[in-house]
Parts: C-alpha cells; sequence; structure tokens
C-alpha cells in the first residue's frame, strides 16, 4: 500500500482506512505484518504514515505523521466543522482537521513526537495532552504553562512519551466553551514491544454530550446538565457504526469521557474484563470481570473480550443517554387520559401531541409514519431498525457484530445475525390470561 496515498486521502480530510495495517516509518515497531524499511529524506518529505498497530476509531479516522529525522510530527488544526450527528441534524461545531472529534493520534511508547497546533478559531485557544507525563510547558494550559495560541497562529509541542495507554487531547483555554462545540480526540499509545495476550480489533470511542436546541444549529456552551445528544465519537444512534469482529477475537474497546456526565457503559453477551486505563494496560491480577463500567467525566478505560457470535448491545446504562432530544420539562403523563389534551394545547404550541399515556414505545412508530413532525435540525428521540422491528433507541447506542467467518481486517457491517434455529425468543400465546403465573410467594 502506498503511504503517499494516505497522504494524499488525509488532505482533503477524508478517513484513512489504516486498520489493514499501511506501511508506517515507525520501524523500530516489532510488529510490522509488512516489511519495515526506512523512508529516505526526500521520501518523508512527501511521505506522511499510520502507526501500523492501529485503532479503529468508530466513524473517525486516525491523523498520518511524517517522520523528521526521528520524531513523530503530527499538525492538528483548530477549525469550525460542519458536523452531522445522524443524517437529519447538522451543526456548526468546532474540532481539528475537518472533524470532532479530532482525528486519533497514535504512537509507541519511547517516540518522539511534535504536535504542530494551528489555530484557524475565532479565538485563542490550546491543547492539553490529558494524562500524559511530559515538562511543565508542554502541559498546554494557556496562562499557566504558555500563552494561548491566538487566532491564525501555530505552535509547537515536542516531548518524548513515556507510557502507553488511553489518553486524550483537548482545549485547555476557554475550556467550557471549546469542550461543549466539540474540541477533543483520542491519543492512543501503544507499548513498545508485543503485547502478551495481543489484542485482534481495537476500538477507540469519545463520550460527549451536546445542547443543540431543536431549530438552532449551534451547540449551547451554557447548559450544564439538559443535554439534547449524547454520543460516541460525536454520533448518535442509529448513524453509530457496529463494532465488528470475528468470533474468538480478543477485542478491546478504549473508551474516554470529556462528556459533563459519567456513564455507565454496559456490554451484553459477555463478561468483559477491565483491563486498563490513563495508567496503561494494567497488569493482569489487577484486571476485573464486569458487564457494566462506569468512565467517569476526565477517565478513560478500557475493556476486553472474546467475541461470542451475534448482535449485542453495547450502550449507556443511563437510559435517558439512549435517546435523542427530549422535551425535559415536559411530563410524561404514564396512566393519565390524554384525549382533548393535544386539541387545547395545540391551540396555544401548534404541532404539540400529548404523548406517553401508555409509554413512549409508539414514538418512533408516530415519527417514522410522519405524523409526528419535529422541529427543523433535531433528531426524533429513538429510532432504528432491526430484523425484528424498531430498536427506539437514540444517542449512546450501537451494536456489536460477532461472525465466524470475517476476514481480519473485514470492519464492514455484516448485517444482521441469524441466529440458529431454536435460539430466539418467540411468540406461544396471544391470551393475556395465558397460564398459570403464580402472584404471590409461596407460604
Ligand atoms: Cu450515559
Amino acid at each position: 500500500m502506498a503511504a503517499s496515498g494516505a497522504l494524499g486521502m488525509a488532505a482533503v480530510g477524508t478517513q484513512v482506512a489504516n486498520a489493514s495495517g499501511s506501511v508506517g516509518a515507525d520501524s523500530a515497531s516489532p510488529l510490522h505484518h509488512t516489511k519495515p524499511h526506512r523512508d529516505s529524506p526526500t521520501h518523508q518529505a512527501a511521505n506522511a504514515s499510520v502507526n501500523p498497530r492501529s485503532v479503529r476509531t468508530l466513524n473517525g479516522w486516525t491523523l498520518p505523521y511524517r517522520m523528521d529525522q526521528g520524531v513523530k510530527e503530527f499538525h492538528l488544526v483548530a477549525e469550525e466543522v460542519d458536523h452531522e450527528f445522524a443524517p437529519g441534524m447538522t451543526a456548526k461545531c468546532w474540532g481539528y482537521n475537518g472533524s470532532t472529534p479530532g482525528p486519533t493520534l497514535e504512537a509507541v511508547e519511547g517516540d518522539r513526537v511534535r504536535l504542530l497546533v494551528t489555530n484557524r478559531l475565532p479565538e485563542h485557544t490550546s491543547i492539553h495532552w490529558h494524562g500524559l507525563i511530559l515538562p511543565s510547558g508542554m502541559d498546554g494550559v494557556a496562562g499557566l504553562s504558555q500563552p494561548p495560541i491566538q487566532p491564525g497562529e501555530t505552535f509547537v509541542y515536542e516531548f518524548t512519551l513515556r507510557q502507553h495507554g488511553t489518553y486524550m487531547y483537548h482545549p485547555h483555554a476557554d475550556e467550557m466553551t471549546q469542550l461543549a462545540v466539540g474540541m477533543m480526540g483520542m491519543f492512543i499509545i501503544h507499548p513498545r514491544g508485543q503485547e502478551a495476550l495481543p489484542v485482534q480489533r481495537d476500538y477507540c470511542i469519545l463520550l460527549h454530550n451536546w445542547a443543540v436546541h431543536p431549530g438552532t444549529y449551534r451547540p449551547d456552551p451554557g447548559v450544564l446538565q439538559d443535554f439534547t445528544m449524547w454520543t460516541f465519537n460525536s454520533k448518535v444512534f442509529p448513524a453509530i457504526d457496529p463494532l465488528v469482529a470475528r468470533t474468538g477475537d480478543r477485542v478491546r474497546i478504549r473508551i474516554g469521557n470529556l462528556s459533563m456526565w459519567n456513564h455507565p457503559l454496559h456490554l451484553h453477551g459477555v463478561q468483559f474484563d477491565v483491563t486498563g486505563s490513563e495508567g496503561g494496560r494494567w497488569p493482569q491480577p489487577r484486571w476485573r470481570s464486569e458487564v457494566t463500567e462506569l468512565v467517569g467525566v476526565g477517565q478513560t478505560r478500557d475493556i476486553e473480550f472474546i467475541a461470542v457470535p451475534g448482535d449485542w448491545a453495547f450502550h449507556c446504562h443511563m437510559s435517558h443517554h439512549t435517546m435523542n432530544a427530549m422535551a425535559h420539562d415536559l411530563p410524561i403523563p404514564m396512566g393519565v387520559n390524554l384525549n382533548g389534551l393535544d386539541r387545547e394545547l395545540q391551540a396555544m404550541l401548534p404541532g404539540f401531541m400529548a404523548m406517553g399515556e401508555h409509554g413512549m414505545g409508539a414514538h418512533q412508530d408516530h415519527v417514522e409514519s410522519g405524523h409526528l413532525q419535529g422541529p427543523a435540525n433535531t433528531l426524533p428521540m429513538m429510532g432504528g431498525q432491526g430484523p425484528y422491528g424498531n430498536l427506539e433507541m437514540g444517542g449512546m447506542f450501537t451494536t456489536v457484530k460477532v461472525r465466524d467467518d470475517l476476514a481480519p481486517d473485514d470492519f464492514a457491517d455484516p448485517g444482521w445475525y441469524s441466529a440458529p434455529a431454536g435460539t430466539v425468543a418467540k411468540r406461544i400465546s396471544h391470551d393475556p390470561n395465558f397460564g398459570r403465573p403464580i402472584r404471590a410467594p409461596l407460604g
């Protein structure tokens, strides 16, 4: 694979497929699947590379680097981006190199890295390398460790990576605003040398929340709690890609949280091990077997599991975080007869539709049949179609799709799982008085 092809793609901001392992200049890495080669100086100038041990940033990409006399040089551009949360909803956000989250940075423990940061925003910024051990003056806190990067300026950070693990980057200048509008990314440092128990699939996901009021096109940084969008890598379900794996693969999901809530991430179908964090991959005796892991604000957590065949839900367990925009200040009147309420309220609120008398599950049907029209530029609270009907999900929800017959570099959505005969729950009666259920404790 020609590395210059990756550069050409990166230059126009297109996603760079790197999971198959393009030829990197990191010839010190012992894990090259392709023959290591040392770039000539002229080749370096024209070349950009990605680490051959790349993670897969769901719905995102890894930033290629250039080698400059032994230093891996990355160039981040802080800028406004047009971002689509899912078809039907876009916003003017801020990010890096054309995307929010910004591209994932990947390097190897021991690497010398140089990070150029160009500010194309209308206000000053800086980048804090969250969790990295580095000289104080490289820590990126505007006013404390460096002057702010003014609009139009480029700053350079340079340091040696002295650890491995799952890290993040984000501004430390007007931080509340700049985080709220999408400025963040992940920084993955691979250990030098082969990992014990190597993983076959290595995903990373950055959690965030947004307040994009229906009918508006910019996130509101002043909102503290009533967020409308809960995202994996700035996307909401059903626009979040599935995590694809082959049966028996060791899969790692690296989760970072730069939102303003803690998120209990829950995976169906397996007991996973919590295996790492900003502290690197932990020694195996410290691994914990769990099915839900709380990822706190400002934390990263790595989980690993052996993939078992099926379609498995992977989501935040705060159930309002698996919904899209809701009117939080309206009650959901379960059990209340709503006859006539619509008509009276529609005089004041055109298009109002009272819902919730029998639960909210009808919402998706109403939206998809077209008679519940939301305001401009927002998304239905729930959506997504599965092989058996509506998924009634939004926000921080996706699927892990595991199949027996995938090539190691195949990350394409394999469609829905066809379950072996006799292994799917099924209807056995239409009668509400069916059977003899026990409704009281014995004795
Ligand atoms: Cu959550």
